[in-house]
């Protein structure tokens, strides 16, 4: 029997050797091999050297014994890592002629714009092929762009504080876009032509209503400006988005900052004007409201109005995508529900 001493210094030759084989082990067959030679249970080495524990006196047994162990837990460490090594290897590098290169690739999923942005688009560039330039402007205004200067009187029912969200200092969330085209106006001379789409805020919250919702306004100022290009401007419109045989009628209305002011209905789109839930049997779908822009406001920009007269349009974004996409509820498009988005 070999002194102690020989015994450790044999194992801990054995543990270097054992080492430096594993790290030149790239496949599994050979790893499999490794496992054999050390832990072999008839003839691995490791095996061997347990079996000499049994020649050796109580004392020395437990010392060797301690060491012999802590080698083989290492050595097993190092086995495992390799396992995971050359297993992450294979499944990374497929065998060349296992991938099929014909099937064809996972498709992505692929996103879209929202019905609002893309009903909000399609109104912008019916008016930007007609010649008209986008203008844009905050959406927290001052009380004069929102009201004061679109003729609306202190006492008018739209600046009511139910319809209005005031902040601190003044300053409100503008209730339509109009105020872009009074800054638009305090800036340029005429002709002016824009359209000012965007966000617009009002203290709303029911079935047909939402606190946020988009505007698209329209400008258009020059001399000789008459009502007849006002109808001819939105008859183009309205064939445009809703087709070519919309029938279109003009009814009188009231705006305080148009005079005259008109409101525009189309013929209705689900009954084809007999009469049904959508259209309240009337057989007529309310789509915008617009005029001639009103003395008071020229005067408040500047404009000669002995010189200038314009029209003026709103249309409400929310309501042509509920019409064009057959929706009842407009809280829907605010919800983010993907299953109403998608579909
Ligand atoms: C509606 C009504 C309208 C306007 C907006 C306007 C703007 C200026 C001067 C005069 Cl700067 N008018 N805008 C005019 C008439 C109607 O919107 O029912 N919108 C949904």
């Amino acid at each position: 029997m070999p002194p102690l001493n020989e015994i450790v210094d044999q194992l801990n030759l054995l543990r270097q050797q054992a080492e430096k084989e594993l790290s030149f082990i790239d496949t599994t067959e050979k790893l499999e091999a490794f496992r054999i030679k050390y832990f072999g249970r008839a003839s691995g080495a490791l095996t061997a050297l347990f079996k000499t524990l049994s020649g050796l006196s109580p004392e020395d047994r437990a010392v060797f014994g301690k060491a012999a162990n802590l080698a083989k837990e290492q050595l097993h460490d190092l086995l495992e890592n390799k396992t995971i090594e050359l297993k992450s290897k294979t499944a990374a590098v497929p065998a060349a002629g296992i991938v099929d290169i014909t099937l064809p690739g996972r498709s992505m999923p692929q996103g879209h714009a929202h019905p609002i942005s893309r009903v909000l688009a399609e109104v912008v560039s019916i008016f930007t092929t007609m010649g008209f330039s986008i203008a844009e402007g905050p959406e927290i205004e001052l009380d004069y762009y929102n009201f004061e200067a679109l003729n609306m009187p202190e006492d008018h029912p739209a600046r009511d504080m139910q319809d209005t969200f005031y902040l601190p200092g003044g300053f409100l969330l503008r209730t339509q876009t109009s105020p872009v085209q009074i800054r638009t106006m305090e800036k340029s001379k005429p002709p002016v032509s824009i359209i000012a789409p965007g966000r617009v805020f009002r203290r709303d919250w029911d079935i047909t209503h939402t606190p946020m919702f988009h505007q698209v306004e329209g400008l258009l100022v020059d001399k000789g400006v008459s009502m007849t290009h006002l109808k001819g401007v939105l008859e183009a419109f309205l064939k445009a988005f809703f087709g070519a045989g919309t029938k279109i009628r003009f009814r009188p209305s009231y705006f305080p900052f148009t005079e005259p002011s008109t409101e525009v209905d189309i013929g209705c789109i689900f009954c084809g004007g007999k009469g049904c839930r959508v259209c309240k049997t009337s057989g007529w779908l309310e789509i915008l409201g617009a005029g001639m822009v009103h003395p008071e406001v020229f005067k408040k920009v500047k404009y000669d109005t002995d010189v200038y007269t314009g029209f003026a349009f709103g249309i409400g974004i929310e309501r042509l995508a509920m019409l064009k996409y057959n929706i009842n509820d407009l809280r829907m498009f605010f919800e983010n529900d993907l299953r109403f988005l998608r579909q």
